[in-house]
């Protein structure tokens, strides 16, 4: 009885040896219980698997993720890679976006670019409506819209140099350049005030003047005589050249038959500021050329 009782100890013990041996194998192929999974693991359809990451058990078991899904921490999520490398804007090749643009760029090959038109038409300079330029100007010229002219120096005399004129907005030496003389008019006293108060013709006859222009006292031009007045109107012109130091004359005679009467004479030795004011008006009511009235301007 007792040797019975060992044999059927020794059965037991090699079946139980048995099912032991078998039962790891089994587990380690294919499973076994929720119990024998590893941790982290679980147990789904007699698998061990790992929820995080298994397409087919995807959070929970049996939940398959799409052909293009892949299961990361638990949730099926595109297997798409986002590449946003280099862009700031646009598709990330996912579906997803690398980044919007502000309201006055457009997205363009990844980039936020002005979405504004350039426009240089008719334009050799200046602004091309989007920040840009349409060119650039040469030394000594400006930009005037759109186009390069010549830089504006001057506007009138005053804004050059002492000896300087301004010609054509730019500013040139005075001297050694051809100016129009215009003798306009004059007022002539009615007696020969410096002759005794004698009349200019006989018997009370008025004056019939012309006048003669002269630099540095040589005579560079003549106007007609107008007959028998006080007030002649002359509108004389005569091109000179002027150069530093020159004094301009004006004399004014009574053409008579013989010898003509001089009447008198105005002398500019300021051109300079004659020129700058374009002219002058000499007065003087005592004198017997009581106005003269010229005016000058580079040709
Ligand atoms: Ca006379
Ligand atoms: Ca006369
Ligand atoms: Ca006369």
């Amino acid at each position: 009885m007792k040797q019975k009782l060992v044999r059927i100890l020794k059965i037991t013990f090699y079946f139980c040896t048995i099912c032991n041996i078998l039962f790891l194998v089994t587990c380690s192929d294919n499973g076994g219980n929720g119990d024998e999974c590893e941790d982290g693991l679980v147990l789904c359809d007699d698998e061990c698997v790992d929820l995080n990451t298994d397409p087919d058990n995807c959070g929970k078991c049996g939940n398959v993720c799409g052909w293009d899904e892949v299961c990361r921490n638990g949730r099926c999520v595109s297997n798409c890679i986002p590449n946003c490398s280099g862009k700031e804007c646009g598709d990330d090749g996912c579906g997803g976006s690398c980044g919007s643009c502000s309201q006055d760029k457009v997205c363009q090959n990844g980039r936020c670019v002005s979405n504004c038109i350039p426009n240089c038409s008719g334009k050799e300079c200046g602004d091309d409506g989007c920040g840009g330029s349409c060119g650039s100007c040469a030394q000594g010229e400006v930009c005037q819209n759109g186009r390069c002219v010549p830089t504006i120096e001057c506007y009138d005399h005053y804004d050059c140099g002492n000896n300087e004129i301004c010609y054509y907005n730019n500013c040139e030496v005075a001297w050694g350049r051809e100016y129009r003389i215009t003798v306009v008019s004059a007022q002539i006293s009615e007696k020969n005030v410096e002759d005794d108060n004698k009349d200019w013709d006989i018997g009370g006859g008025m004056p019939d003047p012309f006048v003669i222009v002269a630099i540095n006292d040589n005579e560079v031009g003549r106007s007609e005589a107008i007959q028998d007045t006080l007030s002649p109107v002359w509108n004389y012109t005569v091109n000179v050249t002027l150069y530093e130091g020159d004094e301009i004359s004006f004399w004014i005679f009574d053409e008579d038959i013989s010898e003509h009467d001089y009447i008198g004479g105005v002398r500019d030795s300021d051109p300079i500021s004659t020129i700058k004011e374009g002219g002058f008006t000499f007065t003087d009511p005592s004198y017997t050329v009581q106005r003269l009235t010229v005016e000058i301007e580079p040709r």
